[in-house]
């Protein structure tokens, strides 16, 4: 089977600058990007609560960018209630919290939300054997989750990869989303690995040097050098 998603960009909000919020949206929509990514934590499951529910309320009615929700939480049903009627379109939850995680996902669904599974760098692919029916992506976090601006853990492409391969042998087509230290240098090698949905902070879209504009732009290029290396890669192992 081979996979063929388009590689799709969501800048992550927590690293906006909220005094240029309205005008930041503004040039993210007309850059086209494919979604706003909203890392919604609760200072428990992570030590950290950058971005509550209101926030999205408040942004939702002045945006048609479709909305994809991170949550980092360790009640996850509570804030997929809180957030449905929002009018989000996809909302991850991590396994490790996600005590029912097939119950929740389904919970989101129900919503007619896509419902994505979140794993920790330390967190095996195998618990996402028996939910394959119920997920519409796979978020593989290559930092820790909780912060922006941190280094992506050294198993990151591996995982990317190993997730490609689950998801192939098992006949599941969802895409991969991959998220922390997406940086212009790695998008490729992200990408190459098999990386469909890049979530994109301080090292890449919001990086300081660029406008955000010159940012999405050197993105794509990163991601058109990134689909060369997996087209070359998959004739080699063909
Ligand atoms: C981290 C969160 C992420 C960050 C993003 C920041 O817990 O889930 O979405 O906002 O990783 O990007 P960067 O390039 O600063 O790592
Ligand atoms: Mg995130």
């Amino acid at each position: 089977m081979i996979r063929a998603f388009p590689v799709q960009i969501a800048p992550s909000m927590m690293c906006a600058d909220v005094w240029q919020l309205a005008e930041q949206v503004r040039q993210l929509e007309q850059a086209g990007v494919d979604y706003l990514h909203f890392d919604v934590m609760d200072a428990h499951f992570v030590p950290n609560m950058p971005v509550g529910t209101v926030f999205l309320e408040q942004l939702r009615v002045h945006t048609e960018v479709p909305f994809d929700v991170h949550l980092m939480v360790d009640n996850n049903d509570f804030f997929v209630q809180l957030l449905a009627p929002i009018g989000v379109q996809s909302i991850s939850v991590h396994a490790e919290s996600a005590v029912h995680l097939d119950r929740t996902l389904g919970l989101i669904r129900s919503y007619g939300i896509k419902a994505g599974v979140a794993l920790n760098p330390a967190t095996p692919l195998s618990v996402l054997h028996y939910v394959t029916e119920q997920m519409d992506y796979v978020l593989i976090m290559t930092v820790n989750p909780g912060f922006a601006g941190q280094r992506m853990v050294p198993s990151a492409y591996r995982k990317i990869r190993d997730c490609r391969l689950f998801l192939e042998e098992n006949g599941v087509e969802v895409p991969i989303q991959v998220d922390g230290n997406v940086s212009f240098d790695r998008i490729p090698h992200m990408v190459a690995a098999g990386a469909d949905i890049l979530v994109t902070g301080t090292s890449s879209v919001f990086h300081r040097d660029g406008t955000l504009l010159d940012n999405i732009a050197r993105v794509r290029q990163a991601i058109a050098e990134g689909l060369r290396m997996r087209h070359h890669d998959s004739h080699q192992f063909a």
